[in-house]
């Protein structure tokens, strides 16, 4: 069947970034509807040789034949017309944060819990750009060998705070940041909680457990912003319960739903921001064994935030729901 679809948040850096996917991945679209804050409304974008004009978003946007929204527009945006949308019968699939944690919402990527996409109310969530690339190499492994326990140190580009984050990599400004990112790796992304976490590692803690749907895997996570305009790079390191040989780990990562193992260190060969950038696939090298513990591995982990980390990974759900529409 063919979708009327909505863009929530059109104009944003994820929003246009969206519309280039749904091109790229051939979404079966009938009418198309994008929607902006006031202050974007009435631009004129293209897509698929046919022009279109931004609309302000308000309480009757959706008092139209909308199968499926996608929400790029901040959790705000998300409180507020998520339920209006849903409750008119619009399938939301939501990329801010706020609807994430929330019990009655399913929180998915695609490659480790698609099923439970359909188990949603009207609302499915989009989960964290570095959370996303981190867990889509997980699922195989988790199967087989039961993950105990995950270190996450991360490596994460500026496009992940936005046009302004970008300004302060390319013009070694200091207004998105507290310091200057452009001279520093920065241990702070999003605001400091009391138990002396970021917001951004609580994320990945918890939403990695929600997807692997398994509150036993014990999670830490550092997350670091480093002078790179785009794709984020994470070191994964897992602890197991059962033993494995590490080319069974190599064969279950080369075989495993939307990733792809560059891993080659002969011939330098290993995931890089440069090469991930535009891609819509996780990319996982440096596979090897940890050895201070009995049955452990480390691995280095690459993707695009802003395609497989948002939009790819949004537009991904939104075929599934359309598979069964
Ligand atoms: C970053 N992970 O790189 C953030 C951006 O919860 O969707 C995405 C924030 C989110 O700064």
């Amino acid at each position: 069947k063919l979708v009327n679809l909505a863009v929530v948040g059109a104009t944003g850096m994820v929003g246009r970034t969206i519309l280039e996917v749904l091109k790229d991945r051939d979404f079966p679209i009938n009418n198309l509807y994008l929607f902006s804050s006031k202050k974007s409304a009435g631009q004129k974008v293209e897509f698929m040789g046919k022009e279109y004009v931004v609309e302000e978003l308000n309480e009757e946007s959706f008092d139209r034949d909308i199968d499926i929204a996608l929400f790029s527009a901040g959790g705000t945006i998300s409180e507020k017309f998520a339920p209006i949308a849903s409750k008119k019968g619009v399938t939301v699939i939501d990329n801010s944060s706020f609807w994430r944690m929330n019990d009655d919402i399913p929180l998915i990527v695609p490659e480790v819990n698609g099923e439970d996409a359909f188990k949603n109310d009207g609302i499915i969530a989009n989960p964290n750009c570095s959370t996303i690339q981190s867990v889509v190499p997980l699922r195989p492994l988790h199967d087989k060998y039961k993950i105990k326990r995950i270190i996450y140190n991360t490596y994460q580009a500026v496009s992940g705070s936005g046009v302004k984050g970008v300004a302060d990599l390319e013009n070694g400004t200091c207004e998105n940041y507290p310091y200057s990112i452009a001279k520093n790796c920065l241990p702070h992304i999003d605001s400091f909680l009391d138990n002396g976490y970021t917001k951004e590692e609580m994320k990945m803690i918890e939403e990695t457990q929600k997807i692997l749907n398994d509150d036993s895997i014990k999670v830490t996570a550092t997350t670091v912003r480093v002078p790179i305009k785009n794709s984020h790079a994470v070191s994964v390191n897992l602890e197991f319960e059962k033993p494995f040989e590490i080319e069974d780990i190599f064969e279950l990562l080369k075989n495993a739903d939307g990733v792809v193992v560059q891993d080659d260190i002969k011939n330098l060969i290993y995931p890089l921001e440069e090469t991930a950038n535009g891609k819509d696939e996780v990319f996982v090298g440096r596979i090897r064994r940890d050895f201070s513990v009995d049955n452990g591995i480390n691995f280095w982990c690459v993707a695009d935030n802003i395609r497989k980390g948002a939009a790819t990974n949004t537009v991904q759900i939104a075929e599934l729901i359309a598979s069964r529409l």
